[in-house]
């Protein structure tokens, strides 16, 4: 449905055999909401965007005001939007005009009401609702049909009889009066707090045209009813603002009482949501598309990213595809990671796949494959990844799997070390995990006073004795140009090595540590993330 034009999707709505409903929303990030909960229509209040903008219903904003708030709803939303045209903003002059404008903004439909201008809320005091001329109103209507250009606009004249104490005589000779100037529906409007006027409308009118109704006040019956009297569309029409005032109303008040965000923090959308209500996951395709490649920052090293395994640990996630490709937030991990090194000027990305490595497809990376994934370790995909190329400005290594903050990554090229390793001095988080942990001891511990003396790697392993346990590695490592070629020697002699093929990183760093090939530490704390668990994949779309 959703690929036709929206002035034909509205008129499907309409003509649909079951009862619809159509969701009001005030602003673009509203209307998207509407869709997204699965809503085939938007309701453009007169009240809710009149109250968004901090005004009242009572066309205090004007028209085209109005205007621009509707093309946003349209712009942000792939179903029909029906702007409350309130009376249309003046005579049928005013209304033809409205009308062309609509439709030039991608507005499907518009419902107008027989009240005279400025309108007053429906649900505020009778005696102020005067209705129009029922012919003057007519008159309108005709004038709105004339204008519009797409044949599939629609008009819905809402008949306000009930709301001016009017009674059913009255509401049955207008709608009928407007159904034969050419509506496309009546709305029929009641404030009473049960469905009474409008069944009763019901039964009389049967089905002469389509009949749309705003049961704000008559909440309490089922909708259920609302179908058995052929009513064919219903209008929540102010649902969403409301909600809307009640969570802001209480964010306020806690923030000013409580000075803290500690509370409110689990309550409220993250600031990731509101990126992706905007669509900003396609304007980064999009820039990926449209941009030239990025050149990297001259004398940037390049980054290799160790993904091949398949981290069986997230079990059904990753049936089809490495751990590297679940998806965390609105992207998968591994375009984290890319997105990391993109944004410290590391452009040129290799990465290591083998378990399912055709799901291993971002674009504008490069890929070497470790085939034998099955029955080796990281190790062998650092020697093959290392193999593939030369690196003349050097090399950071980092797993698919760990997320990281980008100071890290500066931090690591600023020591000016041949090979450097972040190591996290807050090991004690990652107790009690049960996961693999490379606990590290060095030749100093992290010292506040003394944290700029250089700290040596003294040994590596996962069951280091808790005295001697100095930080965590972080599962990155620099290689300067100078230490790519001795690591890599190094390399070639494990991998003849048989024992060495289900080796881990660690190993590496532990024979370099033990020969003529420092590794300096630098201490860091936190800012990383280690994706090993179901907790872990939900914890890093926030990180
Ligand atoms: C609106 O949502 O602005 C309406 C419906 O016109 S009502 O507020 O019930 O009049
Ligand atoms: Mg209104």
């Amino acid at each position: 449905m959703q690929s036709s034009k929206k002035t034909t999707q509205f008129r499907k709505l309409l003509a649909s055999a079951e009862l619809e409903f159509i969701c009001e929303a005030h602003n673009g990030l509203s209307a998207r909401i509407a869709e997204e909960a699965g809503f085939r229509g938007v309701w453009g209040s007169g009240l809710t965007i009149s109250a968004q903008l901090g005004v009242r219903d009572n066309n205090e904003a004007s028209w085209t005001q109005v205007m621009d708030v509707v093309e946003f709803m349209a712009d942000a939303t792939s179903v029909p939007v029906m702007l409350d045209g309130d009376t249309g903003y003046g005579n049928f002059n005013n209304v033809q005009r409205l009308v062309r404008k609509l439709e030039q903004r991608g507005v499907a439909a518009v419902c107008i009401e027989d009240k005279l201008f400025p309108k007053t809320n429906s649900f505020i005091a009778g005696e102020r609702q005067p209705l129009a001329d029922i012919d003057e109103f007519c008159g309108k209507i005709k004038a709105a049909k004339d204008a519009q250009h797409d044949d599939e606009f629609s008009l819905v004249a809402r008949v306000e009889a009930f709301i001016a104490g009017r009674g059913l005589k009255e509401a049955m000779r207008r709608a009928g009066a407007y159904h034969d100037a050419g509506a496309d529906a009546i709305l029929m409007h009641s404030a009473l707090s049960v469905p009474d006027e409008i069944l009763a409308f019901m039964r009389e009118w049967g089905d002469r045209c389509p009949v749309v109704i705003v049961p704000t006040k008559y909440y309490s019956t089922p909708v259920e009813v609302y179908r058995e009297h052929g009513v064919r569309m219903v209008i929540w029409a102010n649902h969403l603002l409301r909600s809307a005032i009640s969570a802001m109303q209480n964010t306020a008040r806690v923030l000013h009482e409580t000075q803290s965000l500690a509370k409110l923090e689990q309550e409220i959308a993250s600031v990731s949501e509101i990126f992706r209500l905007q669509g900003a996951q396609a304007l980064e395709d999009a820039e990926r598309r449209y941009l030239p490649e990025s050149p990297g920052a001259p004398g940037a090293p390049a980054a290799l990213v160790l993904a091949a395994s398949r981290g069986e640990e997230l079990r059904e996630l990753t049936e089809d595809k490495p751990k590297a490709m679940v998806r965390v937030g609105d992207k998968p991990l591994l375009a984290h990671i890319a997105a990391s090194y993109r944004s410290t000027g590391i452009s040129d990305i290799t990465v290591v796949r083998g378990y399912r490595k055709e799901a291993v497809d971002l674009p504008d990376l490069h890929y070497v494959d470790n085939d034998d994934y099955a029955d080796t370790g990281e190790l062998h995909s650092l020697w093959k990844g290392l193999a593939s190329r030369e690196w003349p400005n050097g090399v950071v290594v980092s797993y698919g799997d760990v997320l990281f903050r980008k100071y890290v990554l500066e931090y690591l090229r600023e020591i000016g070390d041949a090979i450097v390793i972040p190591v996290d001095t807050q090991w004690q988080d990652s107790v009690n995990r049960g996961r693999d942990v490379d606990y590290v001891n060095c030749s100093l511990p992290y010292s506040r006073t003394h944290y700029n003396r250089p700290v040596l790697l003294r040994k590596m392993t996962g069951d280091l004795p808790q005295g001697e346990i100095h930080g965590e590695w972080m599962g990155l490592v620099y290689l300067s140009p100078a230490a790519v070629p001795a690591v890599r020697a190094i390399l070639d002699q494990m991998h003849a090595e048989p024992r060495n093929r289900t080796a881990k990183v660690p190993a590496l760093l532990n024979r370099l540590a033990a020969t003529d090939h420092p590794v300096r530490v630098v201490y860091t704390s936190g800012n990383w993330l280690d994706v090993d668990s179901l907790d872990d994949v939900v914890n890093a779309a926030g990180f």
